[in-house]
């Protein structure tokens, strides 16, 4: 009897040691982690974005303009993939279904997106699904420009007094979204910039917007956005997402939406 609990007594302190030396090489020095991190790659192929094509049907996917794994320092290329090929393409096969279903022939997205019957769930989900995540992956660069300039700067600092106030409040929709949405920056009617957020895939073009206007900057918080590198910790994925954001496609938006 004696001897048993001694065994495992040995046991335990063995596997004790060894999970001290696991969490170790997990946090050990840089050389090392590229090792981690080169073995994950090579064990995970990451696939290509060109590959990824829809359904025939009126809406197609839009070209990614980076690999997967350009963003990888704040956003992984797992999560890049999976998002782009799954999700994304997820939705434009079910919103080519959908339309199908309601016997809706128009191409045009946003009139889709203003029309909406808010009772179709599938129209409602897929079609806003599309249009965010196609705005999401296209504000995104690996070689981002840092900040707006121009006609942009001087509304956001007319609007929210600074860059740094308008991303905190981003930030802040973002955050306190509870469960799955996007925060937006939008173009009011009226010309006005305005922050926002909606749950699961609405969009603030839809009927019935808390704030209505044209997005011209979403921010997806759906776990799925971000969950294989950050977990639980929504805070960091929003504040990594500001060293990808590319302020010359924010810019662009800008001038097609006032
Ligand atoms: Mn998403």
């Amino acid at each position: 009897m004696k001897k048993g609990m001694l065994l495992m007594s040995v046991i335990g302190v063995l596997f004790f040691a060894q999970s001290c030396d696991a969490k170790k090489d997990a946090a050990t020095t840089t050389t090392n982690e590229t090792v981690i991190k080169d073995t994950v790659k090579s064990e995970e192929p990451v696939g290509n974005p060109t590959d990824v094509k829809a359904d025939p049907g009126t809406f197609q996917i839009k070209p990614l303009k980076y690999g997967y794994d350009e963003l990888n320092q704040y956003i992984d290329a797992k999560t890049m993939e999976i998002h782009y090929s799954k999700h994304y393409l997820g939705y434009i096969n079910k919103l080519n279904a959908a339309l199908k279903e309601a016997n809706n022939k128009s191409n045009d997205i946003v009139d889709i997106l203003k029309k909406m019957d808010m009772k179709n769930g599938a129209l409602r989900n897929n079609a806003g699904g599309y249009y965010n995540h196609m705005l999401y992956f296209d504000i995104m660069s690996p070689t981002p420009q840092k900040a707006p300039t121009g006609e942009l700067k001087a509304k956001i600092d007319a609007t929210f007094g600074s860059v740094d106030e308008l991303i905190k409040q981003l930030d802040d929709a973002g955050a306190k979204r509870f469960g799955s949405g996007w925060a937006w920056l939008v173009v009011k009617a009226d010309g006005s910039l305005a922050v926002t957020s909606t749950a699961n895939q609405d969009n603030p073009l839809m009927p019935e917007a808390e704030v209505a206007g044209t997005p011209i900057l979403g921010i997806d918080v759906w776990e799925h956005a971000y969950y294989l590198k950050y977990q639980n910790k929504r805070d960091e994925y929003l504040k990594a997402f500001t060293n990808v954001l590319d302020w010359k496609q924010v810019e662009d938006n800008y001038k097609k939406a006032k």
